[in-house]
């Protein structure tokens, strides 16, 4: 896999200390694929790192989380330690930072919701996505099928990645959703 750093863009999905081991919604080895990320960071130009940015009052809350229902404990609270990006996170300064789900009543898995992403993107001539961070099955996901409906090429960084998997098999499933939907893969070693 060869990167054009001039039409490529690197998406880093809400690598946060909440996603991780010990934070409030922490996806099962959501740490481990900070180094993975760090590797291939370098070699693209485009750089967007997804946050959650929850308000402490997000409809998403729940004291009593069921999370097949999409409730979930409070998480990426606005200026907490919890929804500060992992600490050992490469973030280049000229990396941009893509806010989501900053208001109470809207849930907002995407980057691409509710957010200038696409506008972004599109102003710098992108074709091509590479997607990695958390979770697979919900924003990762979700921001994957965006970027396919926005004419993007999307191709996912599948060992950067880690799900909810709650129930166990929704990321297995997720994979061959996104692959339905014309989403390719490569592994971080891939870079040529
Ligand atoms: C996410 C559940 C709730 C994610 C965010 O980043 O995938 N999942 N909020
Ligand atoms: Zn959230």
């Amino acid at each position: 896999m060869r990167i054009d750093p001039a039409r490529d863009a690197l998406i880093v999905v809400d690598v946060q200390r909440d996603f991780c081991p010990g934070g409030a919604l922490a996806v099962r080895e959501g740490d481990e694929i900070v180094p993975l990320i760090n590797q291939v960071i370098p070699r693209f130009e485009h750089l967007f790192f997804t946050r959650d940015w929850h308000p402490a009052d997000h409809c998403s809350f729940s004291p009593k989380p069921q999370f097949v229902d999409k409730s979930w404990p409070a998480h990426c609270v606005q200026g907490t330690t919890g929804a500060e990006f992992h600490p050992l996170l490469l973030l280049p300064e000229n990396a941009v930072i893509i806010s989501k789900g900053v208001t109470s009543d809207k849930e907002a898995y995407s980057g691409f919701d509710n957010t200038p992403l696409a506008e972004l993107l599109k102003k710098r001539h992108i074709q091509r996505l590479f997607i990695c961070g958390l979770a697979t099955d919900y924003c990762v996901k979700a921001t994957a099928l965006d970027g396919l409906k926005n004419g993007f090429t999307v191709v996912l960084f599948a060992d950067a990645c880690r799900g909810v998997d709650i129930p166990p098999g929704t990321v297995e499933e997720t994979w061959r959703e996104l692959r339905d939907a014309g989403a390719l893969s490569c592994s971080t070693g891939d870079l040529a």
